[in-house]
């Protein structure tokens, strides 16, 4: 909002800067979140919305009353932040804006089902999955009306790209559900997922500002996709969110995010990734998501081809995802989780060299 009155109408250049507009994105979101917790909190307690606990638990990890749906608060100071730093009037903020609501509201209902009503499974697999799909497809097919590009581009190589087509429908719903899954996955520690979420969304932010500027993008050889720099702000007001919902999730954590922040931070950042041609990039900064999603997989299918050869099923890690192995290994979380941390910004750094590695 204020982009459009105090720069469209009232012709105050400040308020044109991506940059300046970013950083203020940031601080306004962290801001809401630091001065919103208290409320959210008394809410959550009110409300019963405690996290239920699963029977599979590992014994050092039943985590007793600690209120879920944090998310809540994320999705708040960061829909508030855009809304007043973003020009709400351009396409891709308006699908950014989209999809966090859409993945929020079906974590919502997921979280409300486990925590109001008690019922630790949640909504039916299946009917999360389809809804998933079902979101996904309506961007998906939403951007391929609108004639947006459907060339998927690569890091380094820079002359290795080929045109989708509508091939490019399956794969924007693969890239949004997969994402918005993978942070799902992630999010079983104190501060697991949301880390890697803040390290992400940085790298994405820098990506989505070159993308967005002609001479920057011509220059590093990157695809130039016009008023994708709006989604730079969008970057800074999810990592101003991310940190004030840090605070509080981190160890001892005061509150879990939920369904209602995984699914739509997942989401967002697949999104994103999307709109910018920047899919790889994801993949590379966001490399904690992908293991922890892998190891699911590699378990569950070599447990049942165990299983279908030998009779009885075995594992690959003690436990999937990921950070529950290193939690039987006998880690601590907090080691856990900051060692990921660790990762993530390595692999955050090695994508942000491939804007001139090409
Ligand atoms: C998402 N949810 C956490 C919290 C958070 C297919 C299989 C991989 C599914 C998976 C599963 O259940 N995934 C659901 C992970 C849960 O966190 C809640 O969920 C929200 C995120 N969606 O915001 O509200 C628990 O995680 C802990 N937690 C923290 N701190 C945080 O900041 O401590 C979360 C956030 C919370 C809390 O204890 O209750 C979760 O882990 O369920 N299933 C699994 O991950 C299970 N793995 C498994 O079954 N492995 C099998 C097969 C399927 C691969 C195997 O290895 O053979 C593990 N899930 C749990 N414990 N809970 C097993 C151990």
């Amino acid at each position: 909002m204020l982009y459009i009155l105090l720069y469209s109408i009232l012709g105050i250049i400040l308020f044109k800067y991506i940059t300046f507009r970013s950083i203020y994105a940031a601080l306004t979101a962290m801001f809401i979140g630091f001065f919103l917790y208290p409320l959210f909190e008394r809410k959550l307690k009110d409300l019963q919305f405690k996290q239920t606990i699963k029977e599979y638990m590992p014994e050092n990890h039943k985590k007793k009353n600690v209120p879920t749906m944090g998310g809540l608060l994320i999705i708040t100071a960061l829909t508030t932040a855009v809304l007043l730093w973003n020009n709400i009037l351009n396409l891709y903020v308006l699908i950014a804006l989209f999809t966090v609501l859409g993945f929020g509201a079906l974590g919502f209902v997921d979280d409300y089902i486990k925590a109001k009503l008690k019922k630790p499974e949640g909504l039916p697999e299946k009917v999360k999955f389809l809804t998933q799909l079902i979101l996904a497809t309506v961007v998906a097919v939403l951007l391929y009306k609108e004639g947006f590009s459907t060339e998927l581009y690569f890091p380094v190589f820079k002359n290795l790209h080929f045109n989708l087509g509508l091939l490019f429908i399956p794969w924007a719903v693969f890239i949004i559900v997969g994402s918005s899954n993978a942070v799902n996955i992630t999010d079983g520690l104190d501060g697991l997922a949301i880390g890697p979420v803040i390290t992400t969304s940085f790298v994405l932010m820098v990506f989505s500002y070159v993308a967005g500027n002609y001479k920057l993008s011509h220059y590093l050889n990157l695809p130039y996709i016009p008023g994708a720099g709006e989604l730079t702000v969008v970057c800074a007001a999810v990592i101003g969110a991310s940190l004030a919902f840090l605070w509080f999730n981190a160890y001892p954590a005061e509150v879990f995010m939920g369904d209602v922040g995984s699914l739509s931070l997942g989401a967002l950042l697949g999104t994103i990734a999307l709109l910018i041609k920047e899919e790889f990039i994801l993949a590379i900064a966001g490399i904690v998501f992908v293991v922890e999603t892998l190891s699911v997989i590699a378990q569950r299918y070599y447990f049942k081809y165990t299983k279908k050869k030998f009779g009885e099923g075995r594992r690959i890690f003690k436990m999937a995802p990921l950070h529950h192995h290193f939690e039987k290994l006998g880690w601590q979380e907090p080691k856990i989780t900051v060692r990921f941390w660790i990762i993530s910004i390595i692999f955050a750094l090695i994508a942000l060299s491939l804007l001139k590695i090409r």
